[in-house]
């Protein structure tokens, strides 16, 4: 099973404010959903909630939602115990870890690759990404110098993390 998390930040490193992602740049959502479909979607339920209702569950993927609230239940999620649990439910589906802070901070020992969507906004926020450290080596960048252009004016460019 590949383990793989998947997030999009600031330049400061902020993936969220007041629960939701403040910025809004329709190619990284087109990014996101090509990279995750027929996989599991692992996330935490404070992500699930962030998802406006009409996108849930997320199509194409197996929802599945860590939460310690042993009878929280949604319509097109599957609900997981721990993130050991989430796995073990993911079957041999590949794994995608989709959020937010707190399941990538567990995620993060787990994973075999990172996909990071750097997004040239100032923006501030309350949930950050975990630390890229030296056990980390960029595989591939899109584009490969500097960056592109969203139709939103938002630059932003692709990075593709694997382990040394
Ligand atoms: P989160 O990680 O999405 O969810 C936290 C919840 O997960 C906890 O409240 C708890 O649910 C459950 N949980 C955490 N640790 C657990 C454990 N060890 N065992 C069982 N359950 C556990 O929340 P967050 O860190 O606040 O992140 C949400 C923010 O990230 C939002 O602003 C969202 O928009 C943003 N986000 C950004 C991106 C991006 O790519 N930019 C992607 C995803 C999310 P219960 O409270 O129900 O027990
Ligand atoms: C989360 C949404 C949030 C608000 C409005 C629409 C990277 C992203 C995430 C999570 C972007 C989101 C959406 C976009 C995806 C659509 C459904 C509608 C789909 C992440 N790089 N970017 N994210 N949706 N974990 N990593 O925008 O979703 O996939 O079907």
């Amino acid at each position: 099973m590949t383990i793989s998390l998947i997030w999009a930040q600031s330049r400061g490193g902020v993936i969220g404010a007041d629960g939701v992602i403040p910025w809004h740049v329709s190619e990284d959502a087109k990014h996101f959903r090509a990279l995750t479909a027929g996989g599991a979607v692992v996330m935490g339920r404070k992500t699930w909630d962030s998802l406006p209702p009409r996108f849930r569950p997320l199509p194409g993927r197996r929802n599945i939602v860590v939460t310690r609230d042993a009878v929280w239940c949604a319509d097109g999620a599957i609900r997981a115990v721990s993130l050991d649990d989430a796995l073990a439910l993911a079957d041999d589906l590949p794994v995608w870890v989709i959020g937010g802070a707190q399941i990538y901070a567990l995620a993060m020992p787990l994973a075999d690759t990172l996909e990071v969507t750097e997004i040239e906004t100032a923006a501030e926020g309350d949930a950050f990404a975990p630390a890229i450290d030296d056990a980390w080596a960029v595989a591939t960048r899109e584009p490969e110098t500097g960056w592109l252009t969203a139709g939103s004016g938002e630059r932003y460019r692709f990075i593709h993390y694997r382990r040394r």
